[in-house]
């Protein structure tokens, strides 16, 4: 079954923001379960307040969305990336808003991808209780605990906050106790 945000039909060529449903779920390391969240989180959407009452608009009315059909993605993260990155870099070529709707942390670098090819990199603000700077985990490069070391490797200078949890291969003291 199609799902749209906030439950409404759209008109695909007025809108300016569009949803792209990102159900990856292949590194997940405490749960799986990241591939339900764009169906979730679309099936709860009608449920939102349809009036802006800062503006007094209505964005369904103004901006207009647009959400594309939930796709199987690949279990190859770079095939999976692939084929996001491109479906963001066809939204913002047509003028549009792309945003993302995991889906794991991975899929965040088909977005950045994306964005670098088309106006290079830029400052990032990064929500997140881990920094997910780790070079591989489990075995892989594309885990959801390497998002933002693969960023960084993009030229995109990340702001964190939220991160809770640092952790070192081997802590050590320098000379004058400083913790480094
Ligand atoms: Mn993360």
């Amino acid at each position: 079954m199609r799902r749209t945000f906030l439950g409404l039909p759209e008109v695909p060529e007025r809108a300016r923001v569009a949803f792209i449903p990102a159900p990856y779920d292949a590194t997940t390391s405490f749960r799986p379960g990241t591939r339900f969240g764009p169906r979730a989180l679309l099936e709860v959407s009608p449920y939102l307040e349809f009036f802006e009452e800062e503006t007094g608009e209505k964005p369904q009315e103004t901006l207009g969305f647009l959400t594309l059909e939930e796709p199987e993605l690949p279990v190859k993260p770079e095939k999976a990336l692939s084929f996001l990155e491109a479906q963001v870099e066809n939204l913002l070529s047509s003028g549009k808003l792309p945003i993302l709707l995991g889906g794991e942390h991975t899929v965040t670098l088909a977005a950045l991808r994306a964005l670098r090819k088309l106006r290079g990199p830029f400052r990032l603000l990064y929500l997140d209780a881990h920094l997910d700077l780790r070079d591989t985990y489990q075995e892989t490069r594309w885990s959801h605990a390497c998002v933002l070391r693969r960023a960084l490797e993009l030229g995109f200078e990340p702001l964190v906050v939220g991160a809770r949890v640092f952790r070192r291969k081997r802590p050590s003291f320098s000379r004058k106790g400083i913790y480094r």
